[in-house]
């Protein structure tokens, strides 16, 4: 099994995290307030995309420039996700059947739990509604490892123990947990679950393009 299969609980669930347009590349977006949502401003500044330890499509290492941009916290949450719903006339996503978390969607219960069964498609236009957009592949990479040593978790280079929700049950959940349950698994930018939990929706599905 390889570092990245440690996260793949399961191929259906998915889920996005949002970043929002800035227009100045040093403060951020012109003092503008970040859209709704808590989210977290990340400085322009310069990083290495990419990953010799991960390799395959990853590789090769290389950097890359971004302005400053906004990153959402934490996953889309059920209840976030419910009110783009009820607002709009969307449909609910389908229910992932997780046992013994019935209604996953619209339970109460789960209301700080990750959306999943979100579609690229459906995601897209969850972003458009909360004013945001999905973010790159460089700055989701980016918001998730910081600028500073390409660590190969959003935490360092160890796995370690309880840092994120992973396959299994042996940190708690077989299935999701609440957004935010992992705080030592926190990214250099402040972002959570950014390895973990639920995958995030980039906004193309296959972006990765090493120079030439
Ligand atoms: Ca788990
Ligand atoms: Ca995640």
């Amino acid at each position: 099994m390889s570092k990245r299969n440690y996260f793949l609980i399961t191929l259906i669930l998915a889920l996005l995290a949002l970043s929002s347009c800035t227009k100045d590349n040093t403060t951020g977006p012109d003092n503008d307030p970040p859209p709704p949502g808590e989210m977290v401003l990340i400085p322009a500044g310069t990083f290495t995309m990419g990953s010799t330890q991960v390799g395959g499509t990853a590789i090769p290492e290389h950097q890359v420039h971004l302005d400053a941009y906004w990153m959402d916290k934490y996953e889309v949450t059920n209840a976030q996700y419910k009110l783009f719903c009820d607002t709009t006339g969307h449909h609910y996503p389908s229910d992932p059947g997780f046992s013994g978390m019935s209604n996953y969607f619209t339970n109460s219960l789960y209301s700080n739990y990750p959306v999943v069964r979100v579609s690229w498609f459906d995601a897209d236009s969850f972003a458009t509604w909360a004013g945001k957009r999905l973010p790159t592949e460089a700055e989701w990479e980016r918001a998730a490892k910081g600028d500073q040593d390409n660590r190969l978790w959003p935490w360092g280079d160890n796995l370690g123990t309880n840092n994120a929700n992973i396959y299994g049950s042996g940190d708690g959940y077989t299935y999701t947990s609440p957004v935010g349950t992992f705080p030592t698994g926190v990214s250099p930018a402040g972002c959570y679950d950014m390895a973990g939990n639920v995958c995030e929706w980039c906004n193309y599905l296959l972006q990765h393009q090493p120079p030439k």
